[in-house]
């Protein structure tokens, strides 16, 4: 049977469109890490507000959630902050990396993000850690992320959910870990944010 059988029906656009609509598959999805990080307000509820946000994005599927880390603000003097939540995410997406950012930013802004000053506290911090194997220094988003490999409150999340994860350009996460160690960032097993159904 060929296309040009005329038994043969194209599928009309509207039932393509209820498909999409309903996200039950994505065609050639990519996948990506997206780290989640909040030091100010409730800071689980927050995280969790994400994950769902993530979740709720047209051709965006979560995958897996990270456990919970309590974690000392990275990047400014002792004690000058309150400590972290960090978690990561694995998800699946048919959005380029520039939309997935616009997502993640738009996101951040619903949590009332104030962008003051540069590594200030924040309700929420949305990072696009990786997104396929894709090595770009676009200045608008620099993949992988420039800073995750020295980032333990990143690296460890993401190895609990993904033993096996490899770095773009840094390597098996397994290894840096090793390297770098995971000082400063505690599990918090009383905490668990939910995988959206
Ligand atoms: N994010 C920062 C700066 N410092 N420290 C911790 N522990 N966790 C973060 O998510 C974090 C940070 C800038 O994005
Ligand atoms: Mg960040
Ligand atoms: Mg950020």
């Amino acid at each position: 049977m060929t296309s040009s059988d005329p038994t043969v029906q194209p599928v009309p656009a509207s039932v393509v469109e209820q498909v999409d609509a309903a996200d039950v598959t994505l065609s050639n999805p990519k996948r990506a890490v997206i780290a989640l990080g909040s030091n100010l307000g409730n800071r689980l509820e927050t995280l969790q507000g994400a994950v769902d946000a993530l979740e709720d994005t047209p051709g965006l599927r979560v995958k897996a959630v990270s456990p919970v880390y309590e974690t000392e603000p990275w990047g400014v003097a002792p004690g000058s902050q309150p400590s972290y939540f960090n978690a990561v995410v694995l998800v699946k997406t048919t959005l380029p990396p520039a939309s997935l950012l616009e997502r993640g930013h738009a996101i951040e802004e619903a949590f009332k993000r104030v962008r003051a000053e540069h590594w200030g506290a924040r309700t929420l911090d949305v990072d696009i850690v990786s997104y396929q194997d894709v090595i770009s220094d676009d200045p608008a988003l620099t993949l992988p992320h420039p800073r995750a490999h020295e980032r333990a409150f990143v690296l460890v999340p993401w190895h609990d959910v993904e033993p096996t994860a490899e770095l773009p350009g840094r390597g098996a996460v397994a290894g840096l870990l090793a390297r770098l160690g995971s000082a400063g960032v505690e599990p918090r097993q009383d905490l668990e944010l939910r995988l959206p159904e």
